[in-house]
C-alpha cells in the first residue's frame, strides 16, 4: 500500500501522524509525510484543494485517492493493520472510543478553532474578541471534562493498556490549552497522562518530526 500523509506541525493532524508512525513501529508499513505550512496558507494553493476542497489537514493518500476526516482516517487506518491497536477491539469499548473521538472532532475541536481563529467566524473586531472569549470559557468546560474521563478511564491510556489515536486527540487538545491560557494544574489527570502518552515510541516520532513542545502553557 502506498500511503502520504499531508500533516501540519500541532494541528489535528498529529492524530493521523501518530497512527501512521504506529503502523510503521508495529508492520514496517511506510508512509510518506508531505508538510503543509498552514500558517503560510498552503492549504489553499489548487494542488492541496484538489486532494481536499474543504482546505484542512489531514488527508491521507491511499494508493492515489484522498481520505479526509480524522474519524475516518482513524478507522481506516484500525481495521487495516490492527497490528497497530490503534482503537480498542473489544466491541463496546471500541463504540465508546469512537463516541469520544467524534466528540472530541465535532464539539472540542471547533470550539478551539473559535478561540484561534475568530476571523473564520466574524469579519467584526469586537464580534471577534466575544468569540474568542466565549470559546475559551467553553475550551475550559470541555477540557475539564476531558480530565474527569482520563481520571475515570481504570485503563492507563483512554485507548487501554497502550496509547492509541484517542491519546494522540487528547495530547493534541491538551496542548492546545496551553494557548488558550489554561493552566495544566487544572488539568491534573490529563496532565499525568499526557507525559506517558508523549513517551510512547510512536508518538515521541510523531513529536519529534513535527518538532512540538508539550509545554505550550505561559502564566500571566
Ligand atoms: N473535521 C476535520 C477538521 C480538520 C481541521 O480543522 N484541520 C485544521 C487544522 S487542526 C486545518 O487544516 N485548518 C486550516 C484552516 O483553517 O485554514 C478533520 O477531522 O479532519
Amino acid at each position: 500500500m502506498n500511503l502520504e500523509l499531508y500533516f501540519s506541525p500541532g494541528a489535528c493532524s498529529f492524530v493521523a501522524h501518530f497512527a501512521l508512525e504506529a503502523i510503521q513501529q508495529a508492520s514496517g508499513q511506510s508512509f510518506e509525510p508531505r508538510l503543509v505550512k498552514i500558517h503560510k496558507g498552503e492549504q489553499f494553493a489548487p494542488e492541496f484543494l484538489a486532494l481536499n476542497t474543504n482546505a484542512q489537514v489531514p488527508v491521507l493518500v491511499v494508493d492515489g485517492k484522498p481520505l479526509t476526516q480524522i474519524v475516518a482516517i482513524s478507522i481506516f487506518l484500525d481495521q487495516s493493520f490492527p497490528q497497530a491497536k490503534l482503537l480498542p477491539t473489544d466491541i463496546w469499548a471500541r463504540a465508546s472510543a469512537l463516541s469520544t473521538l467524534t466528540w472530541f472532532n465535532n464539539s472540542v475541536h471547533p470550539t478551539f478553532t473559535h478561540f484561534f481563529m475568530p476571523a473564520k467566524f466574524a469579519t467584526d473586531e469586537t464580534a471577534q474578541s466575544l468569540i474568542k472569549e466565549k470559546a475559551r470559557v467553553d475550551y475550559r468546560k470541555h477540557m475539564e471534562r476531558l480530565d474527569g474521563m482520563v481520571k475515570n478511564a481504570g485503563t492507563p491510556f483512554l485507548n487501554g493498556a497502550t496509547p492509541g489515536v484517542l491519546d494522540a486527540y487528547a495530547l493534541t487538545l491538551y496542548r492546545w490549552s496551553g494557548f488558550a491560557g489554561i493552566d495544566p494544574a487544572s488539568l491534573p489527570a490529563l496532565r499525568d497522562c499526557v507525559q506517558p502518552t508523549a513517551a510512547a515510541p510512536a508518538m515521541a516520532a510523531a513529536i519529534a518530526r513535527e518538532r512540538i513542545d508539550l509545554h505550550t502553557y505561559k502564566a500571566a
